[in-house]
């Protein structure tokens, strides 16, 4: 087992998971909204992913869903009255403000954060910020929760150290680790952190896109401060407004990197050839593997339909090889698997093709690696957190069964305004904080 290792954390799918179509430039977002989602099978599909992380040797952990309804925001917005009357009122005057407060999108652990390892910070201390997620209003209110939940896991400030979300709406607007990749030799060397930002509002003309560029230059630059980064070991790249147009809202959508590869669509960056050769002056001595996939053999559309490079690259056992975690879909997809079986036969570190059942969270946008955090951490580190939060098949059994209690089957639209779910939904998030031994931890726990 080596000493450093990096970690997935997955966010366990909320029981009022929807497709509401919240999610503008989103392409499955908006493809799906109002659809009837299944809550039952998007929680057992995620369970499953980790549990599979965890078969393969891998250290998996568990973030749990966030309360919803959220209704400190629906109060904040004005509405009074007891739980009940106010779902009353806001499904019949604002039905979307309701979507947005029953989102389930806190699943979705790629943007809960930013993470930096401690081999990379000025003082050696695991770094969290959690992403303000100012672009979407459905995703924005997930932040102060995601804080405490850090502190909660991450509780020990010898070795950990916790930012407030940053501040500064839209212009700082921060969506976490789905917009951050990190490149190294092996885990525990001083590492490259790379930031990939969509827009830039300050000291230069703003370019345009059709949907929303959600990360921002800003934002990025901030984190790397916080964090204590080395100027010469941070790189910024712009994320290719063609991506952005086409549907690719996250960087993780067109690129996903391990150690020294980077695996990416030739078009997933602004300034692709200037950015390689910062990359490798910033890794000096460690070669810098890239795979480049040509659109002429997977074109951006396909490769954001078939979310190829929504995968997670892992590295199983000691082995050099390395492993890709798709999405079904990818193989469906006749030109991207005919890809990918090239790809394994080809002389680069990816060897092997593991796809996993997500497809409750890829219709509303949400591919393997968008469900997953990545932490890095050295032995002392992981001997520090909270040791409910880590996956083995013990806990997927009681949070299997978990969910068959308390989840329901199908979801409607129209159900949002049954409060019953939100009885149900508070049920099963009581039950969740005494299996993982938290206490009362939720805004409704301590009302
Ligand atoms: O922010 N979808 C999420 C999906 C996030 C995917 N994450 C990464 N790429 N890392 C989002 O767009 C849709 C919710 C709805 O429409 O009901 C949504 O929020």
């Amino acid at each position: 087992m080596p000493t450093v290792v990096e970690m997935n954390f997955d966010g366990l799918v909320g029981s009022t998971h929807n497709y509401a179509g919240l999610a503008d430039g989103n392409l499955a977002s908006t493809k799906h909204a109002k659809l009837v989602s299944h809550p039952r099978q998007a929680a057992k599909e995620g369970l499953s992913k980790m549990l599979r992380l965890h078969q393969l040797g891998l250290k998996q952990g568990v973030l749990i869903p966030q309360e919803r309804p959220h209704l400190p925001t629906l109060r904040h917005m004005g509405f009074v009255g007891t739980d009940r009357a106010i779902i009353d009122k806001v499904s019949n005057s604002a039905p979307h403000l309701l979507a947005m407060c029953y989102s389930a999108s806190s699943m979705w652990a790629a943007n809960a954060g930013t993470v930096s390892p401690s081999a990379d910070t000025a003082d050696g201390r695991v770094h969290f910020t959690p992403a303000n997620l100012k672009s979407m209003f459905h995703r924005s209110i997930e932040a102060d929760s995601t804080s405490k939940l850090f502190q909660t896991i991450f509780n020990n400030q010898q070795y950990f150290a916790h930012h407030d979300a940053l501040k500064g709406g839209v212009h700082f607007g921060d969506e976490g680790a789905a917009n951050h990749n990190r490149f190294c030799t092996s885990y525990d060397q001083q590492g490259v952190e790379l930031f990939v930002y969509g827009r830039r509002d300050f000291g230069e003309p703003r370019s345009s896109t059709k949907f929303p560029a959600r990360q921002s230059y800003e934002a990025s630059t901030a984190i790397a401060r916080r964090h204590g980064l080395r100027a010469d070991k941070t790189v910024m790249a712009r994320q290719s407004p063609q991506v952005i147009n086409a549907g690719g809202f996250h960087n993780d959508v067109v690129s996903v990197s391990n150690k020294n590869v980077l695996f990416m669509h030739e078009l997933a960056f602004a300034n692709k050839d200037d950015l390689i050769k910062r990359l490798c002056n910033a890794l000096g001595d460690v070669p810098l593997h890239v795979i480049q996939v040509p659109d002429s053999t997977v074109s951006l559309d396909n490769a954001i339909r078939s979310y190829l490079f929504n995968s997670q690259l892992v590295n199983v056992s000691d082995s050099a090889d390395m492993t890709l975690i798709l999405p079904l879909e990818s193989r469906e997809n006749a030109k991207v698997y005919e890809y990918l079986l090239n790809l394994v036969d080809q002389d680069t570190p990816i060897k092997n093709l593991e796809f996993v059942d997500v497809r409750q969270s890829m219709r509303n946008g949400g591919g393997p690696a968008c469900l997953r955090l990545r932490v890095v951490l050295n032995e002392q580190e992981l001997a520090q957190i909270n040791p409910k939060f880590i996956l083995d098949g013990p806990l997927f059994s009681i949070l299997d069964r978990w969910v068959d209690k308390h989840y329901r089957d199908e979801l409607r639209a129209a159900d949002l305004a049954d409060p019953d779910l939100l009885n149900e939904s508070r049920a099963a998030l009581d039950e969740l904080t005494q299996i993982m031994g938290i206490g009362s931890f939720y805004p409704f726990q301590q009302a």
